[in-house]
């Protein structure tokens, strides 16, 4: 071999063997993330991946989902052209088109449907990508139309509700300075890979851990001093139930919630009818153990509390364990204190990365005249009060029923029906639409619905901007060309508003003029910023103090931490409570506990997998082939069933085949899935009514299912 073969084997970056390194993020999964990524590029072509050293956030780390990158790119079955529907929605037969006829024929219907039913009658909406969403936010107020709307609508926002109407604003817990963290539902090791870092560096410094948490997990196993191994969805039972031996053993502080807080008196009535023979029973957890829980946590500061945005949330009354949650960090004087709970303004797309920008504003600016309320905003008003996005939970039935008025038209940005709850509900919706547009980068079963479907790019294949926690921002370059016809969304959206004649200038100008708007008060330019290729530190970027919120008012109409949310008595006579007031998840379904015995849970996270979007990919599959239902093993053993059998998940709402797999890491009881495939989709269980009052966030994880046995064919 010689030494150039030998080169190009090791695919080394050199001028021998031509191949270039070129440095981009990976988009895969949540923001809080998306790591530096080393793409190693020979003639146009990615020929390897590698996380990025140098990179101040994810220092050179990639997860099982991002390493499978290079794959996702290459996937075969990408879309390739625009495609226009020949044959019946959902059947999945299209042709080509140019994107010159695409764009004609996509403003034609939504123009058509906005002169005859009006602009509200059109909805936009994104799945899970992020940065073109302020870009297709403004798109749709200039459209005219109120009704924009994410992924955002079972994800993240419910908590942000919640410390919205605590303190006025977000927070994060200053993990480094507690001496014990109180980890709802914390398990980063399958959500989160850089936060597990993290959790791991803390245990080794000797922090104390509680973890909540029904199943076994690496958390529980590698941080945890105790695991309070809970029912789901009754997280707020424990949380009014440690308030209540709190208060009793005078363990809080009486100091701060003189000064600081509203509402302790009827915050402090409430709870005392948690005792811990009640929290126990509610919960299922031993007296025991919620007093020692308690007592380490509240005798120990400062304490902080790490939970994670979507487990808590997902559940009928999950908004108020969540509110319960917080109202811990007030009662225990931990809220802005370091070492406790620290409030934070977020900068772009929900990071908290220390400098402010102009986002929402650059959407706010365009905001038509609300003709009518945003979709499930009627429904769900505290949802509107703090959000402005429409609750898509809500959007089925109004494409459907038609009601307060008519939804006619969807345009979709990686729309996928599979996400949301009783997803048949939804494909009639799409189904019975006057015109739909899907942009994704495979034929989704979604996808199959839409009249015209476009091709987007990967995050490989195009620029954007970031910014990082820790007091930083970037642009990427694209590394490749786009693959095939395909282009970034807001290319399609600008050169759509261009076809459509909006009047909006600053949208038609396009990205870079949208991230100039945003950054206009800063000291860097996005030239700045393309001329590295790392993330650079923003000069204006500054820690958040403890203490400042406090000391100057915090953001509720009594500028106090409101164990009694004023925000939320706006709502009371629809039967919202502003204290963090308790219901049960199952108790009140219109099922039999005997015919559904077991709780089910979707979507506790996957290493391989997220959502539906990486179940295709050969190496993230390779490693669970097939879709899997965990359940307890003694459990299983009852039902005579074995590792690998085919069961079926029955609900009210519908049923499921996956093989089971009993394991010893799940609550006799409970019965845990993932999410997103297509094969066997989650959601067919879970119902489109069963929605949280409080945030419309579905019950993804507070059902009830039966399982039984699929006899060998
Ligand atoms: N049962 C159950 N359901 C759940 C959850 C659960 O725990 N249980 N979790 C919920 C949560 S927290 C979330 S965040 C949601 C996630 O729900 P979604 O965001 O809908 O999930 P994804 O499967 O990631 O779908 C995103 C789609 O976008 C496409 N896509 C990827 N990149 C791009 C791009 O750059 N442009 C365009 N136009 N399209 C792109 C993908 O191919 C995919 O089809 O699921 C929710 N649904
Ligand atoms: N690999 C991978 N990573 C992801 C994603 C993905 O799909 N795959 N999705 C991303 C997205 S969109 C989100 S929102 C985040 C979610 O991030 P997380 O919320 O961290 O994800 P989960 O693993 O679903 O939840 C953590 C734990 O909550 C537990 N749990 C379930 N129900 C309850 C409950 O009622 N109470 C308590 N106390 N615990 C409960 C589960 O057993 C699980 O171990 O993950 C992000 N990261
Ligand atoms: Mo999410």
């Amino acid at each position: 071999m010689s030494d150039i073969e030998k080169l190009m084997k090791a695919k080394i970056a050199c001028v021998e063997t031509g191949i270039e390194i070129k440095r981009t993020l990976c988009d895969i999964c949540c923001p809080v993330m998306h790591c530096g990524v080393d793409a190693y590029v020979k003639d146009g072509k990615i020929i390897k991946i590698e996380g990025t050293k140098e990179h101040p956030r994810s220092h050179g780390k990639l997860c099982t989902k991002g390493a499978g990158g290079r794959q996702y790119v290459y996937r075969e079955d990408r879309l390739k052209t625009p495609l226009k529907r020949v044959g019946e929605r959902g059947e999945g037969r299209f042709e080509p088109v140019s994107w010159d006829e695409a764009y004609r024929i996509i403003a034609d219907n939504l123009l058509k449907v906005r002169k005859e039913y009006g602009a509200d009658s059109v909805a936009f909406f994104s799945g899970y990508t992020k940065w073109y969403r302020q870009y297709l936010h403004r798109f749709a107020y200039s459209f005219g139309s109120i009704n924009y709307g994410s992924e955002c609508s079972t994800c993240f926002k419910a908590s942000e509700m919640a410390w919205a109407a605590t303190v006025g604003l977000d927070s994060q817990p200053d993990m480094e300075n507690s001496n014990v963290i109180l980890g709802f539902a914390l398990n980063g090791f399958h959500s989160n890979h850089l936060l597990s870092k993290r959790l791991l560096r803390l245990r080794e410094q000797g922090k104390k851990f509680i973890i909540i948490d029904p199943r076994k997990t690496p958390a529980t196993k590698k941080l945890a001093d105790i695991h309070l191994q809970i029912q789901p969805g009754t997280d707020g039972a424990l949380a009014l139930g440690m308030a209540n031996l709190i208060i009793q053993n005078n363990w809080h502080d009486k100091e701060y919630i003189e000064k600081y807080t509203y509402g302790f008196e009827e915050y402090a009535e409430y709870v005392s009818q948690f005792d811990l023979a009640t929290t126990a029973r509610l919960t299922g957890l031993k007296e025991e153990d919620i007093y020692e829980a308690t007592k380490l946590y509240a005798t120990n500061g400062p304490a902080s509390i790490m939970e994670t945005s979507c487990s808590i949330t997902h559940h009928t009354n999950g908004f108020q364990n969540y509110r319960a949650m917080i109202c811990l960090n007030g009662l225990t004087g931990n809220f802005d204190r370091p070492g406790g709970q620290i409030p934070e303004q977020s900068t772009f797309y929900d990071m908290p990365a220390g400098f402010r920008m102009y986002e929402h504003e650059y959407y706010l600016d365009v905001q038509p005249d609300r003709k009518h309320d945003a979709v499930g905003c009627r429904k769900f008003p505290l949802w509107s009060k703090f959000m402005d996005e429409m609750q898509a939970m809500d959007l089925s039935r109004q494409i459907l029923e038609g009601t307060p008025y008519p939804i006619k038209a969807v345009y979709g940005a990686g729309m996928n029906m599979k996400i949301f709850p009783d997803t048949k509900k939804m494909a009639e919706a799409l189904k019975s639409l006057d015109f739909f547009v899907d942009v994704d980068l495979f034929m989704t079963s979604t996808a199959k619905y839409a009249d015209i479907v476009l091709p987007a790019c990967t995050s490989y294949e195009r620029g954007e901007f970031k910014a990082y926690i820790g007091g930083y921002a970037t642009y990427t370059k694209p590394v490749i060309e786009p693959l095939y016809q395909s282009k970034s969304d807001v290319q399609i959206l600008k050169e759509l508003a261009d076809v459509m004649e909006l009047d909006d200038e600053l949208l038609r100008q396009g990205y870079d003029a949208e991230i100039n708007y945003m950054i206009r008060d800063l000291s860097f330019t996005i030239d700045d910023l393309k001329a590295s290729d790392l993330p650079i530190k923003v000069k204006e970027a500054r820690e958040a103090e403890p203490g400042e919120f406090t000391k100057n008012g915090m953001g509720t109409p009594t500028g106090k931490f409101e164990f009694y949310s004023n925000y939320i008595a706006e709502f009371k006579d629809m039967g919202l409570s502003p204290i963090p007031t308790y219901s049960g998840t199952l108790d009140d379904e219109d099922m039999d506990r005997k015919e559904y015995p077991f709780i089910l849970v979707t979507g506790s996270r996957l290493p391989n997998a997220i959502h539906s979007r990486i179940h295709n990919l050969a190496w993230a599959r390779s490693l669970r082939k097939d879709p899997m239902v965990d359940l307890n093993l003694e459990d299983a053993r009852d039902m005579g069933i074995e590792k690998g059998d085919m069961v079926e998940i029955q609900t009210i709402t519908g049923s499921i085949r996956m093989k089971a797999n009993p394991s010893v890491k799940i609550r006799r009881g409970d019965v845990q899935l993932y999410h997103g495939y297509t094969e066997a989709n989650a959601n067919d269980l879970i119902g489109s009514r069963h929605t949280d009052p409080y945030s419309g966030f579905p019950g993804f994880k507070s059902s009830r299912c039966r399982i039984v046995p699929v006899p060998c064919s």
